[in-house]
């Protein structure tokens, strides 16, 4: 039984002979080669691995007799079927560098739809656009900014609640020295600090950007853009503010769009107020009015802070308030582009839905 155990991996081997050299040279690709080869070395179905079974059945002192020669066989198929994917693997390489080039020049077949701008963008652009057209230069502020900038020369005290841990993100305040702690800013007011402190009257500057607050509700998000505006000069009054913030009304909503200045607070300003237009989605003389979810049936809807800057303000900056005056303003992008567009919650704005943004 043991001799006919090596005789017949022997016999076995014999009958393998090299027929699958002529199987492996005769493979055209890669696929019928791995075929081919899975008929040799194939773990279930494979002939060597079947004459390899037989191991089993030889007596531990002719192992290595008849071990070493079935290595060798397998050693050759393996080397051969290497040999020959290496050969296969060349032949497509050249075929592919010979072959007609392509031409990357030619127009696609699919038509790609065009991109565009977030209508958050678009709508800071228009502001933009107006606001420019008014002599306002456009200048850009950080988002990550000093305590300072952002709160302490706007007159903020150092107890107001918006510089709680519970409004404004802070960023790595332990351990900060307090006189130079670090957050997002909550307003793009932090720019009409920067350009005052480094800047000699006049000037009239306007500021786009992101801020951010700990706030979530269906008109309040975390992150929103603000539009910051200001002016500073000797001769500057309320009445310039007034006719620079209609233009701005009448730019963006049409001529004749009504403005209303309310007095409002903000430590940063005196007088400070806030500014409402008239709603663009209902009318009285239409009959809408009395069911509009917008303006709340009031006819009107508030979109900015402003006023003349504050003495302090000026005086932290570097400039003097018995010369110079100056107005500022600021508001969200976010709450002009759904007024806009009749979007109804913030939400919409930063989902991503491409079937939301593809209306704009
Ligand atoms: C300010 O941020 C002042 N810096 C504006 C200002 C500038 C006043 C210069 C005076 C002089 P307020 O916190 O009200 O003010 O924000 C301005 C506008 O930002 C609001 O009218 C509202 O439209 C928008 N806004 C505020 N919080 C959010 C929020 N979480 N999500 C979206 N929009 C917001």
């Amino acid at each position: 039984m043991t001799e006919d155990a090596v005789a017949a991996i022997e016999r076995g081997l014999a009958e393998l002979g090299d027929a699958y050299r002529d199987a492996f040279a005769t493979a055209s690709n890669e696929i019928s080669l791995r075929d081919e080869y899975a008929k040799v070395l194939g773990k279930k179905q494979g002939s060597l691995t079947r004459v390899m079974g037989l191991m089993r059945d030889v007596p531990a002192d002719r192992r290595p007799e008849a071990g070493a020669k079935v290595n060798a066989f397998k050693d050759q198929v393996e080397r051969t079927f290497e040999q020959r994917l290496a050969d296969l693997h060349r032949a497509s390489r050249d075929a592919e560098l010979h072959a007609r080039p392509y031409d990357l020049t030619l127009p696609g077949r699919l038509p790609v739809g065009r991109g565009h701008l977030h209508p958050v963008l678009q709508t800071r652009d228009d502001l933009l656009t107006i606001f420019r057209d008014l002599g306002f230069e456009v200048v850009e502020g950080p988002e990550v900014e000093l305590e300072e900038n952002n709160f302490t020369k706007l007159a903020f005290p150092p107890d107001h609640p918006a510089t709680d841990m519970q409004d404004t993100f802070w960023v790595g305040v332990d351990g900060a020295p307090k006189d130079a702690r670090v957050l997002l800013r909550t307003h793009t007011s932090n720019t009409q600090v920067r350009v005052m402190s480094t800047r000699t009257p006049p000037m009239a500057v306007v500021s786009a950007g992101p801020v951010y607050r700990r706030d979530d509700d269906i008109t309040h998000s975390p992150m929103f853009h603000q539009i910051e505006g200001f002016l500073v000069d000797e001769q500057v009054s309320m009445a310039d503010l007034k006719g620079v913030l209609a233009a701005f009304a009448e730019g963006l909503y049409g001529p004749g769009t009504p403005v209303r200045f309310r007095p409002s607070y903000f430590p940063f300003v005196e007088p400070g107020a806030e500014v409402d237009i008239g709603c663009v989605f209902c009318s009285e003389a239409a009959g809408t009015r009395a069911t509009c979810r917008v303006c709340k049936t009031t006819g009107w809807v508030e979109v900015l802070g402003c006023g003349m800057i504050h003495p302090d303000v000026l005086r932290h900056c570097g400039i003097d308030p018995e010369r110079y005056r100056g107005y500022a303003f600021g508001f969200g992008i976010e709450r002009i582009a759904m007024l806009r567009y009749g979007i109804p919650s913030i939400k919409h704005l930063f989902e991503n839905d491409p079937r939301f943004l593809a209306q704009f």
